[in-house]
């Protein structure tokens, strides 16, 4: 398997500045040499263009850093498309989640996409419904075709409309989703695994269900991966922590169920926010998720 590392030190996309230095906390975390012992063929292309917030201008309140984030979109998914037609797969390194914008249009050029976004929030904002004005809490409404027209048209390369059809898509670990949100959530067709659905039904059934949401019809399934989606207490170094998530094994279950599938084409790995984390455990564990991605077996069956 050939892997392409992007790094995307991008953070005027979240409330909380320091997710821009995510990229490099990853790497130190020991990525490549961690991919590289499993026997992947590992590229690292560095990071994607980002401006730094300092030079930008902040804009409309309600699509805070709009414009920047758009370039930034649009650079990582010229990117993860070649990544992929060259046949390889890309491992994106956030990064605020805003990114994911980028790296779900190009993975979705020339392929019908499914999606697993695991997350403590649903990303499901519009500048319309958005407390905040921050788009890290709006790029999965924007994929679906809600929110600006701005947002919304960005296709480099892939077909106007739904860059993922909701109905191919599935939210694993929500506990924190804004009234509005809720609605508009409710009325895409997005399957949405709450906490509470994980605790009565298990991970390994709910991972079985959001796989064969995004399996049904796709050329394969992407994985948007945000850290704040496991427990503050394995993963404190994020934005928006939010008490309840996935534990250490359930996280790593859920990789490698989707691993399991051989049906994986990319993956995000956002919100590693360094100045919030405790001695770069975050960063770590972001690590080992990924290795679990791709083949590895922690405590497996001997
Ligand atoms: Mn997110």
């Amino acid at each position: 398997m050939q892997l392409d590392l992007i790094g995307v030190p991008l953070d005027f996309g979240a409330g909380r500045r320091g997710v821009d230095m995510g990229p490099s906390a990853i790497r130190y975390a020991g990525l490549r040499q961690g991919l590289e012992a499993l026997g992947l063929d590992v590229t690292d292309y560095g990071n994607i263009a980002v401006p730094l917030a300092e030079t930008c201008q902040v804009g409309d309140p309600k699509l805070k850093y709009m414009e920047p984030i758009i370039g930034v979109a649009q650079r990582l998914a010229e990117r993860v498309a070649n990544t992929l037609a060259e046949g390889r797969l890309p491992l994106v390194l956030g990064g605020d989640h805003s990114l994911a914008l980028g790296s779900v249009i190009g993975a979705a050029r020339g392929r019908k996409l499914g999606l697993i976004w695991l997350d403590a929030h649903g990303d499901f904002n519009t500048h319309e419904t958005s407390p905040s004005g921050n788009i890290h809490g709006m790029p999965l409404a924007a994929l679906c075709g809600y929110g600006a027209s701005a947002l919304v048209t960005l296709n480099h390369g892939v077909p106007e409309g739904p860059k993922v059809d909701p109905h191919n898509i599935a939210i694993i670990g929500a506990r924190d989703i804004d009234p509005e949100e809720r609605r508009l959530l409710r009325s895409s067709g997005v399957a949405v695994y709450s906490m509470e659905a994980i605790d009565r039904l298990g991970i390994n059934e709910v991972v079985h269900r959001a796989i064969e949401t995004a399996c049904r019809g796709t050329d394969g399934i992407y994985l948007s991966l945000d850290l704040d989606g496991i427990d503050p207490m394995f993963a404190p170094g994020v934005g928006t922590p939010v008490p309840g998530g996935l534990t250490f094994r359930e996280a790593h279950l859920a990789v490698e169920l989707l691993a399991e599938t051989k049906r994986l084409v990319g993956m995000d790995l956002v919100e590693v926010n360094p100045i919030l984390d405790r001695t770069n455990m975050t960063a770590e564990l972001a690590v080992q998720l990924a290795f679990s991605a791709f083949g590895k077996r922690i405590w497996g069956t001997l």
